[in-house]
This record gives C-alpha cells, sequence and structure tokens, in this order.
C-alpha cells in the first residue's frame, strides 16, 4: 500500500556533519563555521529545508560547546533560512549535560534519541531518565523534537513519553535504520514502523551507508519524508565519495520529484512540522 500524503509533500534533511566521520575519511566534511554554512547554503539550493547539525572543534573533534554551535547557527542564518536541527546525540560517550549544551542556543528543532543501542562497537546511551530530561529541555528550549528511533521498541518509548505528557506533539519520527547494533534498513521494518505510529504523526527515514538511497527512496515513495548527507553516508556511488552533502540532496530531490513528492522550503516545513518561527 502506498500511503501518500494528500499534499504529497516532503521535507528533506541533510546532516552534514555528524561526530563520527573524520576528514581522513573524506576531505569533503565541514568542519569550521564557515564550510558548515557554506555547505548548508549548498544544501538548501539543492532542496532541504532542515540541517541536522553537529559541530566540531577546530580539530575536527566532535563537540556540544554552545559556543562553537552558537557560531556555526549563526554563519548559516547569515547565508540561508533553513531550520537547524540540534543533535542532542552528540557523540558517543559524552555525558547528558555535555549533550545538552546546544539547547541554550535555541534551536528551532532538536533530536530526541528514544532509546540505548549498541552503535557500532560503542555502546550509545540513553537510559530512560535522560530521556525524558532531554525532552523537558528541547520543550523548555522551544525547540520542536524528532524523534529518533533505532529499534522498534524506541517508538514505543516515544509513544510513552507523548502518554505521560513529557513529550507534546506534533510527533515526528525520524527511523534510523542500519546501524550496526540497531534494526535493520528493509523494506518490510519500514513498513512496520510505520504501521506503529499513531495519525497525524509525521515521519521520515534516515538510512545509514549503502542504505541510504534505497531506504530514503522507499520512504519518499511511502509518503515519508527523508534524510540523506555525510553523517550517515559519504558516497555517491560505491567507492566515488560525495563532494559534501549536496550531491546527496540534489540527487534526492530529482527521485523525490520523480515520484509526485513535492520538495517543500523551509518556511513551508516550519507549518508542516509545527514551528512556531
Ligand atoms: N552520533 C551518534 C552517536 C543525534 O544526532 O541525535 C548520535 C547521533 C544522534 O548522531
Ligand atoms: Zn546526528
Amino acid at each position: 500500500v502506498i500511503v501518500t500524503p494528500p499534499s504529497g509533500e516532503l521535507i528533506l534533511t541533510a546532516a552534514i556533519v555528524g561526530a563520527e566521520i573524520t576528514r581522513e575519511q573524506t576531505p569533503w566534511l565541514p568542519i569550521t563555521a564557515k564550510e558548515i554554512a557554506e555547505e548548508a547554503a549548498r544544501c538548501r539550493d539543492a532542496g532541504v529545508a532542515v540541517i541536522h547539525l553537529h559541530v566540531r572543534t577546530p580539530d575536527g573533534a566532535p563537540s556540544q560547546d554552545a559556543g562553537l554551535f552558537g557560531e556555526a547557527v549563526a554563519a548559516i542564518r547569515e547565508k540561508t533560512d533553513v531550520i537547524v536541527q540540534a543533535s542532542t546525540g552528540g557523540a558517543v560517550g559524552m555525558s547528558g549535560e555535555e549533550r545538552a549544551q546546544v539547547l541554550q542556543c535555541r534551536p528551532e528543532m532538536a533530536t530526541l534519541n528514544c532509546g540505548t543501542l549498541n552503535f557500532g562497537n560503542d555502546v550509545f546511551q540513553n537510559p530512560r531518565p535522560l530521556i525524558r530530561d532531554l525532552c523537558q529541555r528541547i520543550h523548555a528550549a522551544g525547540s520542536v523534537p524528532e524523534l529518533e528511533c533505532y529499534e522498534v521498541g524506541h517508538v514505543d518509548e516515544a509513544l510513552r513519553l507523548h502518554a505521560e505528557g513529557v513529550l507534546k506533539g506534533p510527533l515526528h519520527f525520524q527511523f534510523v535504520l542500519g546501524v550496526p547494533g540497531g534494526i535493520g534498513a528493509r523494506e518490510d521494518v519500514v513498513r512496520f514502523l510505520v504501521s506503529q505510529i499513531p495519525p497525524g504523526a509525521t515521519w521520515g527515514v534516515a538510512a545509514v551507508g549503502r542504505h541510504q538511497r534505497p531506504m530514503t527512496e522507499l520512504a519518499m515513495r511511502l509518503g515519508g519524508h527523508a534524510r540523506v548527507g555525510l553523517e550517515d553516508n559519504i558516497y555517491l556511488e560505491k567507492g566515488v565519495l560525495a563532494e559534501g552533502s549536496a550531491p546527496l540532496v540534489a540527487r534526492a530531490a530529482a527521485y523525490a520529484r520523480s515520484v509526485g513528492r513535492e520538495v517543500v522550503d523551509p518556511a513551508r516545513a516550519r507549518q508542516l512540522l509545527g514551528i512556531s518561527g
């Protein structure tokens, strides 16, 4: 069953920095505020409405420092009107306090990671009290949460948070597929996850590595939103590095239009996501 929403509108997100990818893996990774802003603007031109943002110290190490994050957001704001979605996931091993620092910048959106999982050979810690604490802080910062689910049980946890009244709607899920240690990137998985969320909730897919293209294209056919970018995948084709996230966005946008989806601008995405700005 193809579940295209009445409008067929599609929000594209680019995850342009991440916490794990290094300059040794790809020279196209933006690190400074200027590089990040230029990449955000290129992605906007290619079709994104949302930039999922991590920042780095000058030597490339992942950081959640509010000063560095604020600098990147200010540089982005000078160039483009994208929605900035702050990562409160940070990097594995960071404390909750460290991860929450970016909320001092009151980003329009912020991720809420809905459970602990093995993350490659590390453990990405999201104990239930931390999820609740971050959720409250996200709302207090005036940010709209995006619910990052890497496992089926993470969807249940998000729904529980909503039932408890800690998480306020509208609910926007991101199904993150293919993390080694998390749920696989397969069509049956996407269909099942979508079947678990309430009517009116919105959803998107972010898939890792070689799964990025087929899974985001599947999401577009099924009526979901999609995230691409170097955080999740550095290759345009097997063995061919993407020259930044923008080429991945351009290809995703072209595919979206080819299946009848309308790629929306940030102003429309704000309305669809319940961002008041
Ligand atoms: N870097 C990952 C451990 C998020 O941005 O909210 C977590 C992550 C999730 O990237
Ligand atoms: Zn992230």
